[in-house]
């Protein structure tokens, strides 16, 4: 995608426009497609993400990352603070507006789009049940709301109206209209609701965000997120937060992407355990029934999943690592990783100053994931350790591999006992061992030229010379099938790019 970038700055410098805003427009409105890769960056603070951006994010390919909420919320030792709202000011334990600002400027200057997390369903609670939200509102600036803007403060005579906790979590008026769990829910079918919400993003999207992940979006009718869209001062990548069936977020897709559940289940019964990642071969049938089309974001844990549970884990060392090269390997979805950071505690926020602001991020010297040298399926890292995913260079290898493949078709699956691999139509191959032995690979069919190959996980070609290999090497016969040893708990990543 560089050239592309290249010639659009070129662009854009013919109407007045320096490079680095050149720059910064161009990762703005570029669009997130399936060859676009992100990560949600959770509990980072902006000065942190601002030059995790210029240093390791741009450099290593990706192309967008999931921020924190941004917005005041209510005080508290624990991360879900920042799913209650307290005020739309840009003002949070993550740093302030201005820091918020030059965040955002810097990662868009690296070639990173910003999407943030909208946190639109509701606002604060507490011991707030049968209220109607407005007594935690920010005692900072005025209140935002007002009792008929939620819905249990509507008539009661209103056919919106609610004031009780969510039960049924599927039917569609209570999902919308009743809390989730405590937390008073916005009218948001009301023009002077969304007209405030619509400020609210639009106010990030002026100082340079590209989108939103949408909160609880399964509590907020498609119609009315259509509406506020509507109201936004430009064309703003919207991925929804449905959780749960896939049938649900197809309600949804008239508004933005949504996250496949189905894959995620996916990627844990493959990447939980040693041993299994040959279940991959049964994921294309799977997807033929998940009805999301193009517009669906593949992932293998997010700050929920890594809290409640639900997921693979840091804790699984090196099998976690390769779920992520999974996702990047299949061409279905928009991948998304995930770097937080290792608690003992599930309600723990990331670490924080005596101010509690949350401290800046300290990434480990390991380029990979700290697994542990006598058991690489679990982890060694310390409470309160960030786990760095954007700076593991066996990552970085697999979204080259990803860019060099492009859109070829999957071909050739072989899976067995652990082992699970597939060709890119005549563009590259990768294989998965989640088994704890080397894997002895015959005559598998790669469908590439005969040759010598470079492994991008291990190493890759040398960035200097793009001559020398400085990961493993792999033959490729005139047959077009590769015999070669791969280690535990690895992958082996080759394309017509890594050739030399
Ligand atoms: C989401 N997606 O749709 C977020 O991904 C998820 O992290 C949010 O829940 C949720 N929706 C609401 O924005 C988190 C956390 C909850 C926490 C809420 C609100 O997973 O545990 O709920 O944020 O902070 C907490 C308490 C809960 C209490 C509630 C209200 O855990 O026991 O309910 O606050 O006081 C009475
Ligand atoms: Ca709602």
């Amino acid at each position: 995608m560089k050239r592309i970038i290249l010639l659009l700055c070129a662009g854009l410098i013919g109407f007045g426009l320096s490079p680095a805003q050149a720059e910064e427009s161009a990762t703005i409105n570029k669009p997130i497609t399936g060859s676009s890769v992100g990560i949600q960056m959770f509990g980072w603070n902006w000065d942190s993400l601002a030059t995790e951006c210029t240093n390791h994010l741009g450099p290593n390919g990706y192309d967008w990352i999931l921020t924190l909420p941004p917005q005041e919320h209510k005080k508290g030792n624990q991360w879900w603070v920042h799913y209650q709202p307290v005020s739309y000011q840009l003002e949070s334990s993550a740093g302030t507006r201005e820091q918020f600002t030059k965040m955002v400027a810097a990662c868009n200057a690296a070639g990173v789009k910003v999407i943030t997390d909208a946190v639109i369903n509701h606002m604060a609670g507490g011991n707030g049940y049968g209220s109607a939200g407005t007594e935690y509102q920010s005692p900072n600036f005025a209140p935002l709301f007002t009792e008929p803007d939620f819905h249990s403060g509507l008539p009661q005579t209103d056919p919106h109206y609610c004031s009780r906790d969510i039960s049924n979590w599927n039917d569609f008026e209570e999902r919308t209209n009743c809390k989730f769990p405590g937390l008073p829910d916005l009218a948001t079918e009301l023009p002077s609701v969304q007209q405030k919400i619509a400020k609210f993003l639009n106010d990030q999207l002026a100082l340079g965000v590209s989108g939103f992940r949408i909160d609880a979006a399964k509590h907020m009718p498609p119609a009315d997120l259509l509406s506020i869209k509507k109201l936004l001062i430009r064309d703003a990548y919207f991925v929804q937060e449905v959780v749960g069936s896939n049938s649900i977020a197809q309600e949804y897709l008239g508004s933005g992407d949504v996250w496949a559940w189905d894959q995620q289940q996916f990627a844990t019964d493959m990447f939980s355990s040693i041993g299994y990642a040959h279940l991959g071969k049964g994921f294309d049938a799977d997807v033929k029934n998940y009805g999301l089309g193009n517009q669906a974001l593949t992932w293998v844990t997010n700050h929920d999943t890594d809290h409640h549970g639900g997921s693979v884990t840091y804790d699984q060392g090196k099998l976690y690592q390769m779920a992520f090269a999974w996702i990047l390997s299949e061409p279905y979805g928009k991948p998304m990783l995930y770097s937080g950071y290792t608690f003992f505690d599930q309600d723990a926020e990331a670490p924080m100053n005596a101010n509690q602001k949350i401290a800046n991020a300290i990434c480990a010297s390991s380029t990979e994931v700290k697994f542990n040298k006598k058991a690489p399926a679990t982890s060694t890292y310390d409470q309160g350790d960030f786990t760095c995913v954007e700076r593991w260079s066996p990552l970085a290898g697999m979204i080259a591999w990803r860019d060099s493949v492009g859109s070829a078709a999957k071909t050739s699956v072989i899976a067995k006992a652990g082992v699970y691999g597939f060709a890119r139509d005549k563009a590259g191959y990768v294989l998965f061992n989640s088994t704890g032995r080397t894997y002895s690979a015959s005559k598998l069919k790669t469908g590439l030229a005969a040759g010598k190959y470079c492994d991008f996980y291990s190493g890759g070609k040398s960035p200097n010379t793009g001559k020398g290999c400085r990961g493993l090497s792999f033959t490729v016969a005139k047959d077009g099938t590769l015999t070669g040893k791969l280690p535990s708990f690895s992958v082996l990543a080759i394309s017509q790019a890594s050739k030399y």
